[in-house]
């Protein structure tokens, strides 16, 4: 594999599942892979889980790791080709890229969506050149539309748990729970939910993608005017009325982003409206009792009693926990598969 984007890099579903479970029974097991290869981390964004999880994943393998915070030390970039270089910006991306390649294996980079233009976001300005300049296979640890190492973690979670009928303790918040109708084509929501600031859409895109090419039923519920691009929407069902949505869903995945500028092109990357006034999409256990005892799911970081509830995310069905434990898996996969591909 040379590149991890969209879903279609990773190929059958099943082959990658059975390979994710293979290596969470025994996580070392592709360790001499990794020897005298060194993985790069680029990160222009904030993390926690992806910086962690793939630096493990990264180590599980064998490999020497590099990770660099592009604006904690490093010179400030210019992304622009034919600009006349006189602002803050000391070097430019064009230089950047081959230079940071020339150091590595494989690379890895975050760089979110900036929602100064839909095109540019759209067309993934910025990892395009890194695909092209760097001379390495690059992964996505969210780029501007997707962030494929989540849904990945999040697809394996959902196997995990989809025949489930006695969850173990949660490892935080202890409990159990009992699930009524295992072994079912599970039904899986993406649920927006309400946040102060505008959010990119990388995560739903993602998981829209990869829940389409699953085997689910998927529903996405939002307010009118958050369509995602059909690009990773799909044919997916949206359903306007979240707690319609919700009826007999055995997953629910929450999750808020802009503006997607699909329907409302001049809103693109905005909060539509007063955040306030859609405190009623805030997912809590009003929502979760019209689902088959669904499990909460969510990316982290999540902003309690904004988008869930104190009580859900503490259930014995949240699975926020063991979901990013999974990035670890996940990301452990795509390493491995790029390094048999060098
Ligand atoms: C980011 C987002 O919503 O895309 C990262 C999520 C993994 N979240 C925030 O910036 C809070
Ligand atoms: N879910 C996720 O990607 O988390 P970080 O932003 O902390 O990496």
């Amino acid at each position: 594999m040379k590149l991890f984007q969209h879903v279609s890099d990773i190929g059958d579903l099943r082959k990658a599942l059975d390979e994710a479970f293979e290596i969470k029974a025994d996580r070392y097991k592709y360790q001499h892979l990794g020897k005298n290869k060194t993985a790069m981390l680029i990160f222009f964004n904030n993390s926690l889980r992806t910086r962690l999880s793939t630096q493990k994943a990264a180590l599980n393998l064998g490999m020497n790791v590099i990770v660099l915070d592009v604006n904690q030390g490093a010179w400030k970039l210019e992304t622009e080709r034919g600009v006349i270089m006189e602002s803050d910006k000391s070097e430019h991306l064009l230089e950047a890229i081959p230079v940071m390649g020339s150091y590595c294996d494989l690379i890895g980079v975050r760089s979110f969506a900036r929602f100064e233009s839909r095109t540019d976001d759209y067309e993934e300005k910025i990892l395009n050149q890194f695909i092209k300049y760097s001379g390495r296979p690059v992964f996505f640890m969210e780029s501007a539309t997707v962030h494929p190492l989540q849904a990945f973690a999040d697809l394996i979670t959902i196997e995990e748990y989809k025949d489930k009928t006695l969850i173990e303790p949660n490892p935080l918040f202890g409990g159990n729970a009992l699930r009524r109708t295992p072994n079912k084509r599970p039904k899986v929501v993406l649920s927006w939910a309400p946040h102060p600031k505008a959010l990119p859409q990388a995560v739903p895109n993602s998981f829209a993608e990869w829940m389409n090419a699953a085997n689910v039923d998927f529903v996405i519920t939002h307010p009118e005017g958050y369509e995602l691009d059909p690009l990773f929407a799909g044919a997916a069902h949206v359903e306007y009325d979240q707690m319609k949505a919700f009826e007999n869903a055995d997953f629910i995945y929450a999750k808020n982003w802009s503006c997607p500028g699909v329907t409302r092109p001049n809103d693109y990357g905005k909060l539509l409206g007063d955040y306030h006034d859609y405190a009623s999409w805030t997912v809590s256990d009003r929502q979760m009792a019209v689902t088959n005892n669904a499990f909460f799911m969510h990316c982290l970081p999540v902003r309690r009693n904004m988008i869930v509830t104190d009580q859900v995310i503490e259930a014995p069905t949240s699975l926020v926990i063991p979901e990013a434990a999974n990035r670890e898996i996940s990301a452990t996969v795509v390493l491995k598969r790029m390094l048999q591909s060098l």
